[in-house]
Parts: C-alpha cells; sequence; structure tokens
C-alpha cells in the first residue's frame, strides 16, 4: 500500500499523552496515515517575524511523521488573512460584498504555495499518495508539478464551490481553476458544489465533461466528484452517552430544570448565520408569549479569526445582540439566550448537545455542517431532540429528518423552533432513526476509504498540452 501524504494549512497535532488530537477528521486522517504511514504537514500556526522561516520541525509519532513550517509576517498577511480569509472564503460562501481584492494578497497566496511545495517536495517518494485539504492550498498541485512530480495528487474542498457568476468576480478565477486542473481528483461535498464547478468550466469554455466524474481541462483529463463528509458516528454517539454524566453537563441540567434548551454551536464566522439565528429565537419569543421562561438558548461560539476586521465586527454584533434580548425579554429569573463566546472541552460539548430540545444550526451557507451530524448522533434513542437546519449547508442533502428552514426567513424559522418543541416523540424518534441510520452508513472513515480509494483509481493524466 502506497504512504499517504497529507497537506492542510493547519495539522491537528496528536495530544502530549499520544492519543489522537480530537475531532472527527483529524481522527479519520490520522487512522488512514497510521495504516499507511505517512506524512502530515502543515503550518506551525508560528511566524518567523521577517526572517526566512527555519528548517521544518518534525515530530514522529509511530507511522506518522508532522512535519510543521513556520511564515513570515508577510506571509501570513498576504497568504491566510489576505486571499484565503478575505477573498476565498467570503467568495466561496455568495459573500461578494466581503471580497477585499489585492495583488500583494494575490500574490502572497501563489508564493507560499510555491513555498509548501519546495518545502513539501524533498520529503516526497515516487510512489506516495498525496492528499491535499481545503482553499489555502489550491494551487500546491500545479506548483508540484512544475518541480517534475508525477504522483497521485487529491484536492478534498471542505467549503462550498459557488456558482460561475460569483467565481468570476474574482480577478485570479482563471489561475485558480487551473490549479485545480492538476488534481488526479477534486473532491467537493455536495453534488451542487460539483455542478458549480462542471458549470464554470462549460461556461468559459475551458473545459469538457466527459462522463462518469472526468473532466479535460488545460490539457489534463481527472476525476471530479461529491464526497460528503461524515463524523466518526458510533464513537461520538457512545462519547455523548457518557458525557452525560460529565458534571458541567450535569450542572446545566439542573440549572435549565423544567425548561427546554435548545444549543447552537459555531465558529463565530459570519457565515454560520448567528445574527439572523438570534432573530429568530427572538421572533419565537415574541410570538409565542407562552414559551417565555419555559426554554434557554445556549449559543456556543468560540471565537475565531479574530485579527481580520469582519470577525471582529461579528464578535461586537452577536454579543451586543444577545444582550439586546436579553435585556428586553428577560426576567429577573430567566435569561433567554446564555451566550459562551470561547471554546468549551469536546466532552461537555457533547454532552450539552445531548440535553438540547432542538439543535439549531442555520448557517447562510456551509460546505457540510459537522455540527448538525454531531447534535443528531449525540442524541438519546428514546427521547431524541430535533434537528433544525439550514437548507443551505451541505448536511442538508443528507439529513432528511431535519426540520429544514430559510435562514434569511426569520419568520420562518422562528416557527421551526415552535414546531420542534412541539413535536410528538413519535415523530421525533422516526425522524432522528432516518438520520442515525444513514449516518452511521456513511461515518468518516467511509468517507476517507472513498475518497483515497478513488484516487488510486483516477485516470492516468493525458501528458500537458500547455505549460503553466
Ligand atoms: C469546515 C466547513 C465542513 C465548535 N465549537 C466548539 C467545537 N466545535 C467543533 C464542532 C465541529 C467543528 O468544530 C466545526 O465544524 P463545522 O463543520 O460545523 O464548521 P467549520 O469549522 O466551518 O468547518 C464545514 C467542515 O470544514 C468539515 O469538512 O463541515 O462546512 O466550513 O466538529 O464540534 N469543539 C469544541 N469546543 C467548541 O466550543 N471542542
Amino acid at each position: 500500500m502506497s504512504r499517504l501524504v497529507v497537506v492542510s494549512n493547519r495539522v491537528p497535532m496528536p495530544a502530549k499523552d499520544g492519543s489522537a488530537a480530537a475531532g472527527g477528521l483529524a481522527v479519520a486522517l490520522q487512522a488512514a496515515l497510521q495504516e499507511r504511514g505517512g506524512i502530515w504537514m502543515g503550518w506551525s500556526g508560528e511566524s518567523s517575524g521577517d526572517r526566512e522561516p527555519g528548517p521544518l520541525s518534525q515530530l514522529q509519532k509511530g507511522n506518522i511523521t508532522y512535519a510543521l513550517t513556520d511564515l513570515t509576517d508577510t506571509d501570513v498577511e498576504e497568504y491566510y488573512r489576505g486571499f484565503a480569509n478575505r477573498v476565498l472564503w467570503p467568495i466561496c460562501h455568495y459573500r461578494l460584498d466581503l471580497a477585499e481584492y489585492g495583488r500583494k494578497e494575490m500574490a502572497g497566496y501563489f508564493r507560499v504555495n510555491r513555498f509548501f511545495a519546495h518545502r513539501l517536495a524533498p520529503m516526497i517518494e515516487p510512489d506516495d499518495i498525496i492528499w491535499v485539504h481545503d482553499y489555502h492550498l489550491i494551487p500546491l498541485a500545479a506548483e508540484l508539478r512544475q518541480m517534475g512530480l508525477k504522483n497521485r495528487i487529491g484536492f478534498f474542498l471542505h467549503i462550498p464551490w459557488p456558482p460561475a457568476d460569483i467565481l468570476v468576480t474574482m480577478p485570479v478565477h482563471e489561475e485558480i481553476m487551473r490549479g485545480l486542473s492538476h488534481y488526479d481528483l477534486v473532491g467537493f461535498q455536495t453534488d451542487y458544489d460539483l455542478q458549480n464547478f462542471a458549470g464554470y468550466l462549460r461556461r468559459e469554455g475551458i473545459g469538457d465533461d466527459l462522463g462518469n466524474g472526468l473532466f479535460d481541462s488545460h490539457g489534463r483529463i481527472f476525476k471530479a466528484g461529491a464526497y460528503p463528509i461524515g463524523i466518526e458516528t458510533a464513537g461520538f454517539a457512545e462519547f455523548a452517552e457518557r458525557a452525560a454524566n460529565h458534571i458541567m453537563v450535569q450542572k446545566t441540567r439542573r440549572s435549565v430544570e423544567g425548561r427546554d434548551m435548545i444549543i447552537g454551536v459555531d465558529r463565530l464566522d459570519y457565515s454560520k448565520g448567528i445574527i439572523q439565528r438570534l432573530e429568530a429565537f427572538e421572533t419565537f419569543l415574541t410570538s409565542n408569549p407562552a414559551y417565555q421562561n419555559k426554554v434557554t438558548y445556549l449559543q456556543v461560539t468560540p471565537k475565531s479569526r479574530s485579527e481580520v476586521p469582519e470577525y471582529e465586527h461579528m464578535q461586537k454584533m452577536v454579543a451586543e445582540q444577545a444582550g439586546r434580548v436579553n435585556g428586553a425579554i428577560g426576567t429577573v429569573d430567566w435569561v433567554p439566550i446564555r451566550y459562551v463566546n470561547r471554546s468549551i472541552s469536546r466532552n461537555v460539548l457533547a454532552g450539552l448537545y445531548r440535553l438540547a430540545t432542538i439543535g439549531l444550526v442555520t448557517p447562510l451557507r456551509d460546505g457540510m455542517n459537522l455540527v448538525a451530524k454531531e447534535y443528531v448522533a449525540a442524541q438519546d434513542p428514546d427521547r431524541p431532540g430535533v434537528l433544525v437546519l439550514s437548507r443551505f449547508a451541505g448536511a442538508a442533502r443528507e439529513l432528511k429528518g431535519a426540520l429544514l428552514v430559510n435562514p434569511y426567513d426569520v419568520e420562518g424559522t422562528a416557527n421551526a423552533i415552535a414546531k420542534g418543541l412541539a413535536m410528538s416523540l413519535e415523530e421525533r424518534r422516526n425522524r432522528w432513526s432516518m438520520m442515525m441510520e444513514h449516518l452511521l452508513t456513511h461515518d468518516v472513515s467511509l468517507w476517507c476509504e472513498n475518497f483515497l480509494g478513488d484516487l488510486v483509481l483516477a485516470p492516468e493524466p493525458r501528458l500537458e498540452r500547455d505549460s503553466r
């Protein structure tokens, strides 16, 4: 079996006690790396200031070598904060209004990808399979090919891929699309993202859809497909059952005694629809006064990318809105919204999911959304809660037992909250069983196996006709 080389912007390092880092994706990839032997390479998260970064720092754990590189301050500013998070992230989440183009940032993005390729290439053996993750590293394969690497290289995009009309507003859309064609397999979260990709090739006249997932573009034949990511369903369900006894979860249970609890869990990000969701909760309470003092909404929102101005602004808006609703509707003995603006342990999170009558997952746009899947997996099979899910999350294409909402429609979301709270136990069980069965049969290990299986079987690339 060939060695596997995973490349991602950040690398989930194993905990000091040797156990794998938490989180389904990390666990699944670490298992695949452990089985085949391999390397996980990425940015250390550290900056070397304005000096050229030193050598890669390497850590060996079993069969896996973790290889981390620092970046300079300029690299972090232009590649990470600049192009990746202020151009690609908003564009892929359909937010043309938030994209900030700058030549410096675009150049920095391609430069850092070249730098990654130069650091990675000396470690690669001819039979290695390379799996690149996410929007930070789209041009990596092209850079590796430029250096003469002939290895199988796959790419998986964790976030949505927008329709052509949106993508073409980005000044370097051609270079980005050319970058994708240098992979042997390009994986998206959903069919819809895949159709957007194929639609762009067709519309811009730069590629042919050959059928069976094969595409011909920029002189290369490659495969593209939808590979909806899953979670470690069975493991997470057991974990949540145990976590229900965690002291913090017990304390929370006592503190909401006699009330229903609704939970929302999101990185603080404008794509997650937190502001619209708080509005929907307020509307629900004002149009269903009988529920006042009967429901507590817990919003867990760890800070994210706080150094990017849009995120700093969001943080202020969410805090203000939660405070305003609490001030307007809360009473001396009831706080409608409990807002936690930091990360909580995975253990407590799993227990809280299980405690909540409703999981409120209403992103304006999301590649998949693992919180929706974790909420379902964490439920007590005898008394499962209800998932209220945005139709614009990739997960909505699979979780048919959810109450689907349009998060822009505040009243519609408020009505779904009311419907969820009033739902009979029988209907809750039926909806939950349907979703749980799907999640058990489509977990993250299968996702990993499917992607790697298809990458190995991807067609031999045709010799390149054009030069980059
Ligand atoms: C990207 C795509 C796609 C959240 N708060 C805490 C915490 N979390 C964990 C959740 C979940 C993960 O973070 C978030 O995953 P999501 O999928 O919801 O969202 P993104 O971070 O935007 O991920 C997304 C995903 O990649 C995978 O492909 O689904 O569409 O945007 O696992 O549980 N974990 C802990 N404390 C917290 O406070 N421990």
